[in-house]
């Protein structure tokens, strides 16, 4: 009787010596830590979009002496289209935790603090879309998960990306998201709505006008409701993956402003969009899933198709596989289509429509230096048709971007479009010495111009856009 007593006994006692140790030693092996940020699990802020984020796994534990050894492996993952350079992990340890080997940055442990630093020595940089490894081991008496962590980023605690939204009785917080209905692009409240805006120049070449400031004095100074922000489409005319994140700074500061803002896909010396058609859907999917829920975006998919390109072999084709990347993550937002022979031939199209998709208009370019009645025919055939257009590039000079301006003839061209409630995107928001710039060559102000540092085009500009009240 004893012994089946003892023999029970010694048997319940190795069962819970071995939970124990499961629970101690093995289990928390190659576990990842439940999600951790500067506060723990439960209090998460689950409005916050955390796309700098860190795990801490545990990836071995043994015994030596009367302590564990805890090798934690750890990831900090940077899912914006921002580089990352200086950061800053803080991880709180459990007391008489001991710091060991640590490897991939810097470790500090105290006061049972662990600082975990760049090697600025091995690479800091952690790049866009892409992640960070490291590792450290801790001796404890019991191993533990990390399970909540802080984080800086350039010195800032990271709280989570933010989202903007439009200043109060800006043109996007008064007329809010934008539709097409028939030929017309129309506000919230169903009026026909005209976008008056400029483009930026290449974002590769002149990215010091992507600022908050820049863009108030566009608003402000010029009288625009809605910008454009061009970024050229091949590797030869400055295009790289890096250039996304400023592309997003740019949408950021239009919106707090209230500005309607254009994301152009810039395609020009690379002819045929579909050249580089796997970096359009990759830059429109990210862009989509940024921003879908703004009210002020419009995708411009291809600025201007040209060579020998057609509707039928090479933009619709593209065009469609385009929209529906897009729709599949913002079914609503606005997409220009660009048309043949640099966003010109509207007429040629107009009858052959991409057909099943809402919210979509096409590209109508000129430049009135070269382009005059003539042409004007050529888009009043696409209107009688009811295509809806935007005019997302025109210059006041000739079609090469310099030459003479022939502002007489920029006017005629404005009250045209203005009659027909079609929007217009003036090229270019730069001080390179050519006709196109809107600011003189002399000032090297990127904001608060006075009338001094406007070109030609520029003061132009500023006057007939003032005439369209709000
Ligand atoms: C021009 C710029 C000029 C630049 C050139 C090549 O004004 O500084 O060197 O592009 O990148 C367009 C294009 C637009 C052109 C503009 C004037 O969309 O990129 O900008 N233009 O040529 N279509 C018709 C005219």
């Amino acid at each position: 009787m004893l012994k089946k007593w003892f023999l029970m006994i010694l048997f319940i006692g190795v069962i819970a010596l071995m939970i124990l140790e499961y629970v101690f030693v093995y289990r928390p092996k190659g576990q990842i830590n439940s999600k951790v940020g500067t506060c723990t699990t439960t209090e998460f802020n689950k409005e916050q979009d955390y796309r700098i984020e860190a795990n801490f796994y545990v990836k071995d534990v043994w015994t030596e002496g009367y302590s564990n050894q805890i090798s934690y492996n750890g990831e900090l993952l940077n899912n914006t289209n921002k580089i990352i350079d200086n950061w800053k992990l803080e991880v709180e340890i459990q007391d008489n935790a001991e710091l060991g080997e640590y490897w991939g940055v810097n470790c500090i442990l105290k006061d049972n603090i662990l600082t975990i630093t760049p090697d600025k020595e091995y690479e800091s940089k952690i790049g866009i879309y892409s992640k960070m490894n490291f590792g450290f081991i801790l001796s404890s008496i019991s191993p533990k998960l990390i399970d909540k962590y802080t984080l800086y980023i350039n010195d800032e605690l990271y709280t989570g990306e933010k989202r903007v939204y439009p200043d109060k009785d800006t043109p996007v917080y008064n007329h809010g998201r934008l539709t097409v209905a028939g030929p017309n692009i129309i506000d919230k409240n169903g009026e026909a709505y005209i976008l008056q805006g400029v483009s930026t120049h290449g974002i590769a070449w002149y990215p010091e006008y992507i600022t908050k400031e820049t863009f108030k004095s566009i608003r402000d100074d010029l009288n625009c409701n809605a910008v454009r922000i061009a970024m050229y489409s091949d590797d030869a005319a400055g295009y790289s993956k890096e250039l996304h994140g400023l592309m997003s700074d740019g949408i950021n500061y239009a919106t707090e402003l209230g500005l309607y803002v254009i994301i152009d896909w810039a395609i020009l010396d690379d002819n045929n969009p579909n050249d580089n058609k796997d970096n359009a859907i990759a830059f429109f999917e990210e862009m989509a899933r940024e921003f879908k829920d703004y009210d002020n975006i419009i995708y411009e998919i291809c600025n201007e198709p040209n060579g020998n390109v057609t509707w039928d072999n090479d933009i619709k084709p593209y065009a469609k596989e385009l929209i529906e990347k897009i729709r599949a993550i913002d079914d609503d937002g606005i997409i220009v289509v660009g048309t043949p022979n640099f966003s010109q031939d509207v007429d040629v199209i107009c009858m052959d429509q991409l057909e099943g998709y809402s919210n979509i208009v096409y590209a109508f370019h000129f430049y009135s230096a070269t382009h005059k009645a003539d042409f004007r025919q050529k888009l009043q055939y696409a209107l009688d048709v009811d295509m809806p257009i935007l005019v997302t590039e025109f210059g006041t000079c000739e079609a090469d971007g310099n030459g003479k301006v022939n502002l007489e003839e920029a006017d005629i061209w404005i009250e045209f479009l203005r009659k027909n409630k079609i929007g217009y995107f003036c090229w270019n928001l730069t001080n390179k010495s050519e006709s196109s710039s809107l600011l003189s060559s002399e000032t090297e102000k990127t904001y608060d111009w006075d009338n001094a540092d406007l070109s030609e085009s520029g003061l132009w500009l500023k006057e007939k856009y003032d005439e369209l009240s709000e």
